[in-house]
């Protein structure tokens, strides 16, 4: 199935286009007449690498939707990076000292240790609407009507917000407090990083004009997906060292809630494994084949940081 998809090969292409797409997006007007001790912020949280997942997601979802070639499309990873602007953002303040006080990230000191609190709070404010202007252009760029780009452009909010990752982000500074139960930490993580994972395929999906059916396998793919990231995120915060992650503190450290601290490692792992098939199953369901999305959904589970 996916035994000769090369995924090495390809995530250092999708990579490499993603980071064009976000070079381009940091000379757009917007971020480029921000004031320059917060430009600089900002480009430190957008640049500082990472595995530019939900970008991938997005151009790919659009692909599987008959949305065309990526490989000749620039303007579909311009709308996958509005997405990776509010992770930008996201890990910029979720690194405050108000909030995880990392010191690395990415394996690189976090941008408030390098440009300061101040700057890295402002930059990723201000990389919010930013991303809701890049995908609303991107999606108008990839032939949307006015209607359908703004769509889009919601998806993202929507999932940026709180009913999304800002919701999430709460309930996770309440387990830090007090233990979770089982559902509130699928609840927290749904909404925490499963919201814009989702988005990353409703949104290019949603610019291809997929089939409504197609439309909702792809979430469907995405929400499953999106679980087994985090879980695999608890087993990685659970095994690896802090040097194979390239972040400090861990999630153990900080106390909080977790897949492994409430069913064990294996339980965890398990419920991982049975998502990543319940995603498969998604695509499967509407006829979708999309080598890049079943590889993706292992990589999600198997990955090493
Ligand atoms: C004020 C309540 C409140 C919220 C502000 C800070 C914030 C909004 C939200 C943070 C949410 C957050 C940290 C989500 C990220 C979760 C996550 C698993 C990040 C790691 O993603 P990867 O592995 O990172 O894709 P890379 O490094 O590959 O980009």
């Amino acid at each position: 199935m996916t035994s000769d998809f090369d995924l090495q090969a390809f995530l250092a292409t999708e990579v490499e286009r993603v980071d064009a797409a976000l070079e381009r997006a940091l000379a757009a007007d917007g971020l480029a007449r921000l004031e320059p001790a917060v430009r600089v912020a900002v480009e430190h949280g957008v640049r500082s690498g990472g595995k530019r997942l939900r970008p991938i997601l997005c151009v790919q979802g659009w692909a599987a939707a008959d949305g065309g070639d990526p490989a000749v499309t620039p303007e579909a990873y311009d709308l996958g990076v509005s997405l990776e602007l509010i992770h930008a953002y996201s890990l910029m303040h979720d690194d405050l000292p108000c909030m995880d006080d990392a010191d690395l990230r990415r394996g690189q000191p976090t941008t408030h240790r390098v440009h300061g609190i101040d700057a890295t709070m402002r930059g990723g404010l201000a990389l919010i609407p930013l991303a809701a202007g890049q995908a609303l252009r991107a999606a108008r760029a990839l032939g949307c009507d006015a209607a359908r780009s703004r769509r889009v452009a919601r998806r993202l909010l929507g999932a940026a917000g709180n009913g999304g990752m800002v919701g999430g982000q709460g309930l996770d500074l309440l387990g830090e407090e007090r233990d979770l139960s089982s559902a509130e930490l699928d609840t927290l993580h749904a909404h925490k990083t499963g919201a814009l994972l989702t988005a990353a395929l409703a949104m290019g999906a949603d610019a291809a004009g997929a089939a409504p059916e197609v439309q909702a396998a792809l979430e469907q793919y995405g929400r499953h997906i999106g679980l087994a990231f985090q879980i695999a995120d608890d087993v990685l915060d659970a095994t690896a060292t802090a040097a194979a992650l390239g972040k400090t503190p861990s999630d153990a450290d900080l106390g909080k809630s977790t897949y492994v601290s409430l069913h064990g490692l294996d339980e965890a792992r398990r419920r991982g494994e049975a998502e990543i098939a319940a995603a498969l199953g998604a695509l499967d369901g509407v006829g979708v084949t999309a080598p890049p999305l079943r590889a993706l959904a292992e990589y999600i589970v198997r990955r090493e940081r």
